[in-house]
């Protein structure tokens, strides 16, 4: 929002989770303190039979001392009043993966090309964002539309956001079994 308040930051208009279901490629991120997922993060929505959206997500993570690795994630999501505001419960396939209770806002999407995601996980006292996240996810692993980033541009400036996000590379390291194959 304008004035950088976590409280009045607008999130997308009548979100349809169908829509949003499939597969995202992260193309940019805003990392939060203690960063995780490293690049290559490629998210899956489903949508479950009894309508509650889920996800797996991978992405090149780096754990104790220089692991590299490929972490395998998943989360589930409970609604909230309002349809674009999600609590997203996630875990790790291995244990030693983090674990976590974030919001995820969606903020802007078109559903076939890019999504816009949020999420603030510590609220200062003066109602800005202490620590969050954003990840920019695209259909495409080759990153943007040129006709979408002047729309993404708009709402890293709307999440005060704008020149703190860095580009995630797909080079193909989770594609084909895990790092420690020989
Ligand atoms: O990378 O530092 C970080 C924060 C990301 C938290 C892990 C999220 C895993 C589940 C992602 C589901 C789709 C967004």
């Amino acid at each position: 929002s304008e004035d950088c308040q976590v409280a009045n930051i607008n999130v997308m208009q009548n979100f349809d989770k169908t829509r949003y279901a499939g597969t995202w490629y992260a193309v940019g991120k805003k990392d939060p303190e203690g960063l995780f997922l490293l690049d290559n993060v490629v998210a899956q929505i489903n949508i479950e039979e009894d309508g509650k959206m889920t996800a797996t997500a991978q992405g090149r993570v780096i754990i104790l001392n220089n692991w590299e690795m490929c972490a395998h994630m998943f989360a589930t999501f409970e609604e909230t009043a309002d349809p674009a505001k999600f609590k997203m419960k996630y875990w790790g396939a291995a244990s030693y993966l983090q674990t976590g209770n974030d919001d995820h806002w969606v903020i802007d999407t078109d559903y076939d090309n890019y999504a816009v995601h949020y999420s603030c996980r510590l609220v200062d006292a003066d109602g800005t964002c202490l620590d969050g996240y954003s990840f920019i996810f695209s259909r495409h692993s080759t990153g943007l539309r040129p006709e979408d980033q002047p729309v993404v541009l708009q709402k890293k400036t709307d999440l005060c956001l704008l020149g703190k996000y860095r580009r995630v590379a797909h080079t193909g390291f989770c594609e084909s079994g895990t790092s420690l194959d020989p």
